[in-house]
């Protein structure tokens, strides 16, 4: 192929396509809700959480995504409802080990007044028990990256934990770690020590939630590798409940851990993410400054962001989200 240069300074001029989502997907999508029979007890940045009596509560997972810390003007289709069946997906697998909040997610069975919300609320909701939450995150790691590669660079230690020297970013850590956080004031979690944690729950409870912790990851991450999808490090939370230590929250989603491909897996640098990284090369081919307003997503990158949740969803579970 011969190139020929003419010499000449011209501007480009780069493909600029509009996509649009169709409108039967852009229907299916939510992005708010709105009970107003109901007061909000908590919102996050996808999930949305609502009071309905002294013992219960309403989960609902918006189709809204985060990426570099705010949530997009964009929802990906069935990522609601995605997560939600990723979480009860677990909550079954895990009974045996431990007691979940779930009390239903069968929307004919929720108080006749939400009934009303039905389409709404089907397959990305659930009815939880109201527990008594533990104010510490619970974070368990069977690979070194995001603030534990950060820590481990600085000072050869992860919430205390010194590790083995010569880690590579991603390596995959000789056992899991436990590695608790607390919500700080930013609003952002911070990493504590195990003693740390026992000074602010006690340490009964703590070697409690780290036992529990570990032995719930242990047996996710082994079933999940099994199926080609590392889950590198999750958070779980816990309440109580008359049931005793009780697993709440969402668990084991893409949202709540690092889902990295089994396939592609390969240490000394950062891994792709199994659902976001469609995301985050757009936000980075479009040098958004990563500050608000955050942008929206081209239809092309929300659909195929949205497969890949789909996808994790099939791999693991092995069953169909009807979309
Ligand atoms: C609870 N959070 C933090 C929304 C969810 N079973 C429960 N009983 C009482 N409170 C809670 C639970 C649970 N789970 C936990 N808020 C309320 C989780 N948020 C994070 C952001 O998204």
């Amino acid at each position: 192929m011969t190139k020929i240069s003419l010499g000449l300074e011209y501007a480009t001029i780069s493909a600029c396509r509009i996509s649009l989502m169709s409108p039967e997907l852009l229907d299916s999508v939510l992005l708010q809700t709105d009970f107003p029979e109901l007061k909000l007890h908590a919102s996050g940045k996808v999930r949305d959480v609502y009071n309905l009596d002294k013992d219960r509560l309403l989960f609902v997972a918006t189709d809204r995504i985060s990426a570099f810390d705010y949530v997009l003007a964009t929802g990906i289709p069935h990522k609601g409802r995605v997560l939600t069946q990723i979480s009860l997906f677990w909550f079954e697998f895990l009974r045996d080990l431990v007691p979940n909040h779930l009390l239903t997610a069968d929307v004919s069975q929720y108080p006749a007044p939400l009934q009303k919300y039905a389409d709404q609320l089907r397959g990305r909701s659930m009815i939880v028990a109201r527990a008594d939450m533990f104010p510490v995150e619970c974070v368990v790691r069977g690979y070194i990256s995001g603030s534990a590669w950060k820590e481990y660079k600085a000072t050869g230690r992860v919430c205390g934990i010194e590790l083995p020297k010569g880690l590579r970013e991603s390596d995959r850590l000789p056992e899991p770690i436990f590695t608790p956080s607390t919500k700080a004031a930013s609003g952002h979690d911070e990493n504590i020590s195990f003693a740390d944690m026992s000074k602010l729950v006690g340490p009964e409870l703590s070697r409690q939630l780290r036992d529990l912790t570990l032995a719930i990851y242990v047996k996710a991450a082994d079933y999940a590798r099994q199926k080609g999808i590392i889950i590198a490090d999750t958070k779980f939370e816990f309440g109580r409940t008359p049931q005793g230590i009780t697993l709440a929250d969402e668990v084991l989603t893409p949202d709540s851990s690092r889902f990295w491909p089994a396939d592609k897996y390969a240490p000394g640098r950062a891994q792709e993410s199994f659902d976001k990284q469609y995301v985050r090369d757009y936000l980075e081919e479009i040098r958004w400054n990563k500050r608000p307003p955050a942008p929206a997503l081209p239809a092309e990158v929300a659909r195929r962001t949205s497969e890949k949740y789909v996808e994790a969803y099939h791999q693991l579970t092995g069953l169909e989200l009807d979309v």
